[in-house]
């Protein structure tokens, strides 16, 4: 598979699994499939860029009696990425630091934890580190080898013993690997073959060698774990996330049916009592123009406007209060007009101009009435707030799950490619 769709396959998963975003990097450098990847940690200034370079021979690494490394730099000798490190305690604590530390978890198959054996005993931090990487390693097959450096600082064996004994008793059967750098290249140097053995250094090469011969393997193990774990969590977030949107439907399913059913309710009870009304009535004189000399009588014709209006603003208020109830208030935004009092759905759906029997009739005592009152005001009962944030869920639910199937199929691929 091409290296863009292996990031782009990576990067689908981490848009819906961000918390894979370490685990997907490393799947990155695992397929990738370069190099081994050899990297020192431990405290600054405790010799590890120097036991780098006497590993492999050359002066790759900047060696310094104060804190010295400060970012991660790499050098590849015979087949294999060798990767310093900065040290541990950073009393300046940049960025930087935290990218090279970062990365050198990231990218290393082996790593040697180097600490020096004058310091005697592992402190806090040290102890929290080398937990932390024997967690992990217990997970992905990564390894850890510790190093104890720079051991002709200390007197003599019986030193040695003491520190060595203090260090298992902090953690036990760790395998101590002493070596001492200097002791090593004076050694070469002057072509002293004790002095060379003295130094550990042979004896830590052969512990590497055979480490890197496992790295294969850990690596399998690890590209598999990795597909296996993000691939269980894909498909269980699927199930939760089709679960919760199956919820939400149903919400907005049984929602609706009730305002419907309740809508019904009340145009029906409104309807009654209108046909009631109406019946009652005798003849409709709602039409006789009033006369100039009625403008201050009140005549039939007053009259039965005013019992239509008033049965029309009972049926109005009846139904207002069932909508309030379900959320209809207001109009939608885009719909509003700059006169405040018409922006009521109840204005919108009804209207106010109504003064007849007819329209009365029309509205509340046909079907057809009925029926479009029903449709407008579910049509507005949609875009209520309510229902209008429930099926906003709904839609980002469905996404998920699109971005889930997505994830999912990019990873699979990517397991089929390999
Ligand atoms: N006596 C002795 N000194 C050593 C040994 N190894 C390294 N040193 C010295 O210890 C100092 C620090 O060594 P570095 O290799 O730079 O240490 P470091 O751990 O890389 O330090 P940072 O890069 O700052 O984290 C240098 O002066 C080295 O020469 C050793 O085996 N014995
Ligand atoms: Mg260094």
């Amino acid at each position: 598979m091409r290296a863009d769709m292996r990031e782009q396959a990576i990067r689908e998963v981490v848009a819906v699994l961000p918390d894979r975003a370490h685990d997907m990097a490393r799947l990155a450098i695992l397929l990738a499939d370069a190099e081994p990847i050899v990297t020192v940690i431990g405290k600054y200034n405790h010799g590890k860029s120097r036991l780098l370079n006497e590993l492999i021979g050359q002066e790759a690494f900047a060696v310094a009696d104060r804190r010295e490394t400060v970012k991660l730099s790499d050098s590849v000798h015979r087949g294999v990425r060798w990767l310093d490190a900065p040290g541990l305690d950073a009393d300046v604590g940049t960025e930087d630091d935290r990218h090279a530390l970062h990365a050198a978890w990231l990218h290393a198959d082996i790593r040697l934890f180097v600490h020096a054996a004058k310091e005697g005993e592992l402190d806090a931090k040290e102890l929290a580190l080398l937990a932390e990487l024997c967690a992990d390693s217990e997970r992905s097959k990564r390894q850890i080898l510790f190093v104890l450096s720079q051991v002709d600082q200390l007197a003599d064996d019986a030193e040695l013993q003491k520190v060595g004994h203090a260090i298992g008793a902090q953690w036990p059967g760790i395998g101590l690997n002493a070596v001492s750098s200097t002791r090593y290249r004076k050694g070469l140097d002057e072509g002293k073959k004790l002095m060379l053995e003295r130094s550990g250094m042979p004896s830590l090469r052969v512990t590497i060698d055979a480490a890197l011969a496992r790295v294969p393997d850990a690596r399998a193990h690890e590209t598999a774990l990795l597909f296996d774990e993000t691939r269980e969590e894909l498909a269980q977030c699927l199930i939760a996330q089709q679960q919760t949107l199956d919820d939400l439907r149903r919400t907005q399913r049984e929602q609706r049916a009730a305002f419907d059913d309740g809508v019904k309710r009340v145009i029906a009870k409104v309807s009654v009592d209108i046909d009631a009304m109406l019946n009652a009535l005798g003849t409709d004189h709602a039409s006789v123009p009033d006369t100039a000399r009625d403008a201050y009588a009140i005549t039939a014709g007053k009259l039965e406007r005013a019992h239509i209006q008033i049965a029309y603003s009972r049926a109005c208020i009846e139904i207002d209060s069932f909508l309030a109830g379900h959320g209809v208030m207001g109009l939608p935004s885009e719909q509003e007009t700059v006169a405040r009092a018409l922006n009521s759905v109840m204005v919108a759906v009804m209207g106010v101009s109504v003064k007849f029997r007819k329209d009365l009739r029309r509205m509340f005592c046909t079907d057809a009435g009925r029926e479009r009152m029903q449709r407008e005001f579910a049509h507005y009962f949609e875009l209520s707030k309510d229902r209008k944030a429930l099926a906003m869920l709904i839609s980002q639910s469905a996404s998920v799950i699109d971005a889930l199937n997505t994830a999912s199929n990019s990873l699979r691929a990517l397991e089929d490619a390999q």
